[in-house]
């Protein structure tokens, strides 16, 4: 059981593109474990590798609901390969921007393709709030964060927020 330190923004690893994972040996495995230890107890539905600052293409995420039994996934190099048509609104957070909430829209439905800790390929439909959060983490991959969908004026005051903060913490 090992709970690591998030990232919070500024910080550059965020904004950086994560690299594929080759081989899954007991490091990937361990870190899949990690992330998933330090998801819960945030606690958030979600988590990328990027946000405990190791560069690489994995994410996990849980939607079970309080009164169910854990339902734990971890994706190895996920791709979205299909888009719905239909568009939803919802709110989102992200453990790397603290106690910010917004409304963002993002495709309703998806199709997402990756590996499992067993290396085994899946192919994956997913609607609602588990399309969110795999829309969500998969851009962390990427560097990209659920802020850059706001309207520039909402974001760059995100960004000037954290910005001060992370000034007035250095001193
Ligand atoms: O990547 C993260 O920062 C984890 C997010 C993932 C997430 C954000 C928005 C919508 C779905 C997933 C955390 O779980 S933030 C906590 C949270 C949970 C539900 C809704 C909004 C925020
Ligand atoms: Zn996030």
């Amino acid at each position: 059981m090992a709970i690591r330190p998030i990232l919070i923004i500024p910080d550059a690893r965020l904004r950086a593109v994560a690299d594929p994972i080759i081989e899954i040996d007991d490091e990937i495995k361990t870190l899949a474990k990690d992330m998933l230890d330090t998801m819960y107890d945030a606690p958030g539905i979600g988590l990328a590798a990027p946000q405990l600052g190791v560069m690489r293409r994995m994410v996990v995420m849980d939607l079970a609901g309080e009164d169910e039994p854990p339902a734990p996934l971890v994706m190895i190099n996920p791709e979205i390969t299909k888009f719905g048509d239909q568009m939803q609104v919802t709110e989102e957070g992200c453990l790397s921007i603290p106690e910010l909430y917004y409304e963002v829209e993002r495709p309703a439905e998806v199709t997402v393709k990756y590996t499992d800790l067993d290396g085994k390929d899946v192919v994956k439909d997913a609607d609602g709030k588990l399309a969110v959060c795999i829309q969500h983490e998969i851009d962390h991959l990427d560097g990209v964060l659920y802020i850059d969908y706001l309207s520039r004026l909402k974001r760059d005051r995100v960004i000037k927020k954290f910005d001060k903060a992370a000034k007035r913490a250095a001193g």
